[in-house]
């Protein structure tokens, strides 16, 4: 049977329930109906989601700082659930300052919190996850808050780096911290001009370019495009777990058209201010 024959099947059997319930109990339509409705009725039609093993490759492009670039780390499928679980949750990018998240005019995107409960959001903190192999605890560390980010047409981010200067005091009230050791950076929608990724310190293990991919930067090191289900993978931290100036970068404003790219930012803690 069709999926328009089979919803129309099943929305007359509801209704004839309904009228069945209401006629033959004391309950009233309007009270049937919102029981009715208190049911997803889009469950045996929707698209499941179903997180599957990606084959992605992988190529290094730097090793001191390492700095990967994931090919096809997204799918489609993965990029359209991603997209639907923030779409709602666009609000003007904020930056810390003095351990305070305020807007700076140079960080100028929108960005989207992501619900780590959501099925896509979290079969990709997974994958991402398993790519950091033992770099973090697996009890005591966090893939952290996956956020959206979003450029429209002369938006940008200046030169940060992602990892902390200070130490970030944990949420849950205990006395630890947390620092960035890696960045994942992944692009979900690429239908802009420009707004490439740039860092002005990284050096390719080959002296060459990949035209469609990343390019020479004219002021130094690599600008990486747009290109939807890539990611770069970058370490933040040093062996000693201090931060390496060398991962700066910058979102390139871009000059037409959209991008939007998820962050995962996972978290290492320990026990007390000094990482060591
Ligand atoms: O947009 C980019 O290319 C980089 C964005 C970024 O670094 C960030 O959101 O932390």
């Amino acid at each position: 049977m069709k999926k328009s024959s089979q919803v129309a099947v099943v929305i007359t059997a509801l209704l004839a329930v309904l009228l069945l319930v209401a006629l033959s109990t004391s309950v009233s339509l309007p009270a049937a109906t919102r029981f009715l409705a208190s049911f997803d009725l889009r469950w045996p039609f929707q698209e499941r989601f179903e997180c599957l093993s990606l084959s992605y490759t992988t190529e290094i492009i730097s090793l001191d700082p390492l700095l990967i670039y994931i090919h096809g780390f997204l799918s489609p499928q993965e990029i359209a659930g991603i997209l639907a679980a923030g779409e709602d949750r666009f609000e003007p990018s904020t930056v810390y300052r003095n351990g305070e998240l305020i807007q700076n005019p140079y960080r100028t995107s929108s960005s989207a919190g992501l619900p780590d409960d959501d099925p896509a959001v979290s079969c990709i903190l997974g994958r991402a996850r398993k790519f950091l192999g033992t770099t973090l605890d697996p009890v005591a560390d966090e893939m952290g808050i996956p956020q959206l980010v979003r450029y429209t047409q002369g938006q940008h981010y200046d030169l940060h780096r992602d990892w902390l200067r200070v130490p970030q005091q944990a949420f849950d009230g205990s006395a630890r911290v947390f620092n960035r050791p890696a960045s994942f950076f992944a692009i979900l929608q690429d239908n802009c001009t420009d707004g490439e990724t740039w860092f002005p310190f990284v050096e390719p293990v080959r002296p060459r370019d990949r035209g469609e991919l990343w390019r020479r930067h004219e002021e130094g090191g690599l600008a990486f495009k747009p290109v939807a289900g890539n990611a770069l993978f970058w370490v933040n931290l040093f062996a000693n777990n201090t931060g390496d100036d060398r991962t700066v970068h910058a979102g390139l404003p871009v000059t037409g058209g959209l991008k939007t790219a998820l962050n995962i930012w996972p978290r290492k803690y320990w026990d007390s201010i000094d990482p060591e």
